[in-house]
């Protein structure tokens, strides 16, 4: 199947590159372009020829399902298609638009020219898949660009626009009016004005003080990417392009492309790019259903989740009328907001213009009524059902009838939530994650009597708000915080069992967790995980805790909120310190309960904890809480600080192979821990069959 197709506009060939979604390199893809490349060489009527990518992009890269298959390795290769451009006896000229990234970017370096629309998304994202631009990018961008700004994209991976990046020499025009017909004509004033068949590979690096931006490079990638091996073979590629004539240079190129594809880091990497798209396919879920129109959203509950969500919504445009009953937590939030764009207009990331137009967006009302315009409306008061119920049991008398209603709660159970509403299909939980502004998980949680519609309005939410929305069912603590229970229950028990909470923390965040547990529960509130443990005691008691976290609460130890908790904190400081008396009650806690103290390694703690998460996500999966496991590792890895190259907990179950999970698991349960260690029923089924929980 052809994938480009050949057209003529008098004495320029056009080859369309046309692979919807995103033009991507197939092999089929590579293999037609090359064969128009060719056709249009052999055809002696034409002068020159314009590569272009049809509908909503020039070329989103390489084919990334090919990857670790032959497709991929099948000739010609991407390096291939761009040389074959490079080496035409006749001028190319790539037209971009909209996406040129990875290989598509790689391939319009081996043209001879480049135009482009402006507003275009410019980039070699290949770091942030664990790999490195494999087709010759290391190579020609520093060429086209210099050392500087190479660098800076092919270690980053984030795109830039064409108009932004046209000074500094990639493109020889801006169009700002139809595309092709604008690239038809500089081919021809190309082809008339006998301009030279330019070729990047003949042009040497621009920039100077190259070899102390490698080295600081250098250094930079070891401090800051600890766990990827990528970005640092970055920087030996554009190593290369300054001191290797281009052809090694290219060679070493694929040598470095060749062994980080298949890395574990580089497939798990991959595995989250996919993840997180599947996650809009949502089983049982009208394919039509759209959603209502989105223009105003009311957020009940000005505290710090609300003001989250508040700014949130400003962000991506909406209208938001930000509504509390007390008046002072109003002013409050608009202190936090205004602070909060202030803040970003100092870091350069928003213009004054910017701020006041999402200060403008915001309306703050004490009065309920005020959220009668509102299309959505999100409650985000007091994590308490009975405080939930009454408010939701207030809202219809003020909600429009079609509007859609969410509550944020982070836990509890929408049903019954729902059901204090007249009408408990519009109902549903968006959970965001604080802070609300930054972090971009949202669990949709969809309860009994959701309906389609309501539900598809908290997708187009999640895009609205540029967030990944992971759609789930109701369970105390959906997927995300169900799971760090049994993580959280696995790290209190080491610490009885005689690991130091810094040893525990220290264990995880050198296995990459953003944040080690304690050090997170102290920032989030001990006070929070203590309300839920007490909630669970009661409708688990089969599923025990360690006590000691109970004794630091006691002290009203709450953590940063009370200036100590696990750790103590200076005032006004967030770091986390070691703090004796802490340490004391916790020592007191295990002495009277009797039990043994042992010697915790740093790999028990990564065992016991993370397999704990895998093992509780099966059970999700079982119940159907989740509807795949990529969903569940989408959850941790962009709400939870899950490093992106291990993939997700259930990812990383199924590199260790479920049957050595269950045989982890089993290793580790002891009669004290009850039966939170034993292997969920879904994972043994699937360990027996020796099949994963990724499909
Ligand atoms: N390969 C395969 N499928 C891809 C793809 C790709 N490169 N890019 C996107 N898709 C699919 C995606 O899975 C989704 O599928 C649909 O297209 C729409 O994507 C040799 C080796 C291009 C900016 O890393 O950043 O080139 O869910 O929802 O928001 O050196 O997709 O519909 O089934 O994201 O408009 C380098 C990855 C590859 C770019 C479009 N390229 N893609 O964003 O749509 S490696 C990338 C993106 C490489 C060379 C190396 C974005 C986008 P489905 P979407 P979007």
């Amino acid at each position: 199947m052809s994938t480009a197709r050949l057209d003529y506009h008098g004495d320029v060939a056009v080859i369309t590159l046309d692979n919807p979604p995103v033009n991507a390199l197939s092999h089929a893809h590579r293999t037609s372009i090359v064969a128009h490349l060719r056709a249009a060489e052999a055809d002696a009527t034409i002068r020159a020829v314009v590569l272009i990518g049809a509908g909503d992009a020039f070329c989103g890269g390489a084919e990334i399902r090919e990857f670790n298959t032959p497709a991929a390795l099948a000739e010609p290769i991407t390096r291939q298609v761009a040389e074959a451009a490079e080496s035409l006896k006749k001028p190319v000229i790539a037209a971009l638009h909209k996406v040129a990234m990875g290989g598509g970017l790689e391939l319009a370096l081996g043209c001879h020219y480049r135009v482009a629309a402006p507003g275009a998304a410019i980039a070699l994202p290949e770091v942030k898949l664990g790999i490195l631009p494999g087709a010759g990018g290391t190579q020609r961008l520093p060429r086209a660009i210099g050392a500087k700004a190479a660098l800076d994209m092919i270690t980053s991976g984030d795109p830039m626009t064409s108009q932004a990046i046209a000074p500094l020499g990639l493109f020889d025009q801006i169009i700002e009016t139809d595309l092709l017909e604008g690239a038809v004509a500089f081919a021809r004033h190309v082809a008339d004005a006998g301009m030279p068949l330019r070729r990047l590979r003949d042009e040497s690096v621009k920039g100077t003080g190259i070899v102390e931006l490698i080295a600081e490079a250098r250094a930079r990638m070891a401090r800051d990417w600890r766990g990827y091996p990528a970005p640092a073979r970055c920087v030996d590629a554009l190593e290369a392009a300054v001191t290797l004539p281009f052809d090694e240079g290219i060679r070493f190129e694929r040598k470095i492309f060749l062994e980080l594809v298949e890395t574990p880091e580089s497939r798990a990497l991959r595995h989250g790019f996919f993840a997180e798209r599947a996650t809009s396919k949502v089983p049982r879920l009208d394919p039509s259903a759209r959603g209502h129109r989105l223009n105003a959203v009311a957020v009940i509950g000005a505290g710090t989740m609300g003001s989250g969500i508040a700014i949130a919504l400003a962000n991506a445009g909406l209208q938001v009328v930000l509504t509390d009953a007390d008046g002072a937590a109003l002013a409050r939030a608009r202190a936090y907001l205004d602070r909060t764009w202030s803040s970003a207009v100092e870091r350069g990331r928003l213009d004054a213009a910017g701020k006041d137009r999402r200060l403008a967006l915001i309306e703050t009302s004490t009065d309920l009524a005020s959220i009668a315009r509102a299309d959505l409306v999100i409650e985000a008061v007091y994590e308490d059902m009975t405080v939930k119920r009454a408010v939701f049991e207030r809202i219809d008398a003020h909600a429009r009838p079609d509007a859609v209603l969410a509550t944020n709660t982070s836990s509890l159970d929408v049903d019954a939530i729902a059901a204090a509403s007249s009408n408990p299909a519009r109902v549903l939980g968006l959970h965001f994650f604080s802070p609300a502004h930054v972090m971009r998980l949202l669990e949709i949680v969809r309860g009994r009597a959701t309906d389609d519609q309501s539900l598809a309005t908290g997708l187009a939410l999640a895009r609205r708000l540029r967030k990944v929305g992971v759609v789930c069912g109701v369970c105390d603590g959906f997927i995300g915080n169900r799971m760090l229970e049994e993580y959280l229950r696995q790290a209190y028990f080491l610490v009885e069992e005689g690991a130091s909470p810094q040893a525990v923390d220290q264990a995880l965040e050198d296995w990459g967790f953003a944040m080690g547990p304690f050090r997170m529960m102290d920032m989030a509130g001990q006070d929070i995980g203590w309300a839920i443990r007490k909630r669970l005691s009661i409708d688990h008691p089969d599923k025990p805790y360690a006590q000691w976290p109970d004794r630091l609460c006691e002290a009203g130890r709450f953590g940063q909120k009370t200036g100590s908790g696990v750790y103590r904190y200076e005032p006004g400081s967030r770091q986390a310190l070691r703090d004796p008396e802490a340490e004391r009650i916790i020592a007191d806690s295990v002495r009277l309960q009797g039990i043994e103290q042992r010697s915790v390694s740093a790999a028990d703690i990564v065992e016991r904890c993370v397999l704990a998460l895998a093992n509780e996500g099966a059970r999700i999966l079982e119940e159907g809480i989740a509807a795949r496991a990529s969903d569940i590792d989408v959850v941790y890895l962009t709400g939870y600080g899950f490093p992106r190259y291990r993939g997700g907990p259930m990812w990383h179950a199924d590199t260790l192979g479920l049957a050595a999970v269950v045989d982890r698991l089993q290793a580790h349960a002891g009669e004290r821990m009850g039966q939170t260690l034993s292997p969920a029923p879904l994972l043994r089924q699937l360990a027996v069959e020796g099949r994963r929980f990724n499909t």
